[in-house]
């Protein structure tokens, strides 16, 4: 019998190809982390956001996810109002490469999509940074005011691992829901704006 589970279908209208959307990712089980974020870009382009209006950065693990989320989204707002007031245009004319700042563009994210996973070991590592990132993230999205999707998978088992990063046999990317998440809450969190 074919699952239940997924998020449904997305409107039709939908569309990214106006939106800024940031991938932060953890390098721990890099295995199942690369499939996923390659997973969200693919759905995000499908979904006509522009290459180049997709940013990735990496961080160490997942426990780092919510302090990157919070300070790319920031640099996109000071990067964003240097373009307007002109300041980076000038800078750019002196030479000065805006270097402080990692390729987050003119314009603000309008989502970023937290990507990590956390596999169960011996000790109680992962139900700490289970827990610390989760919330962390949930309170960083209300905070800011912009969608922060969660894209941490935390599994008992590294199979469980693979099969949600739709490496193996029967397996699916949930990489992709993440990429159709954050464009569709992006271009809502417009309208609702
Ligand atoms: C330390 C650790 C462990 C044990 N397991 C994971 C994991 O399964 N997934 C993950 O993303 N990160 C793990 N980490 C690393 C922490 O997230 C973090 O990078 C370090 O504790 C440094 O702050």
């Amino acid at each position: 019998m074919a699952s239940i589970k997924g998020p449904g279908q997305i409107e039709p209208t939908v569309s990214g190809s106006d939106l800024r959307i940031g991938i932060v990712h953890a390098r721990w089980n890099t295995t199942v982390i690369s499939p996923l974020v390659a997973g969200a870009k693919e759905r995000m382009l499908a979904l006509g956001v522009k290459e180049e209006n997709i940013t990735v950065e990496a961080v160490p693990g997942s426990y780092e996810l919510p302090f990157a989320v919070t300070r790319l989204y920031a640099a996109s707002q000071i990067q964003s109002s240097a373009a307007t007031s002109g300041a980076a245009a000038l800078d750019l004319l002196a030479g000065d490469t805006p270097d402080t700042v990692p390729n987050v563009g003119t314009k603000p994210f309008d989502a970023i999509i937290a990507i990590g996973c956390l596999i169960k070991g011996e000790t109680m590592h992962f139900e700490y940074i289970c827990e610390a990132v989760s919330t962390s993230l949930m309170k960083i999205q209300l905070d800011l005011g912009i969608p922060v999707i969660f894209g941490v998978l935390a599994c008992m088992t590294d199979a469980q691992a693979l099969a949600r990063a739709g490496v193996t046999e029967g397996g699916h990317n949930h990489g992709l829901d993440w990429g159709e998440a954050a464009v569709e809450m992006g271009a809502k969190s417009r309208l609702w704006n």
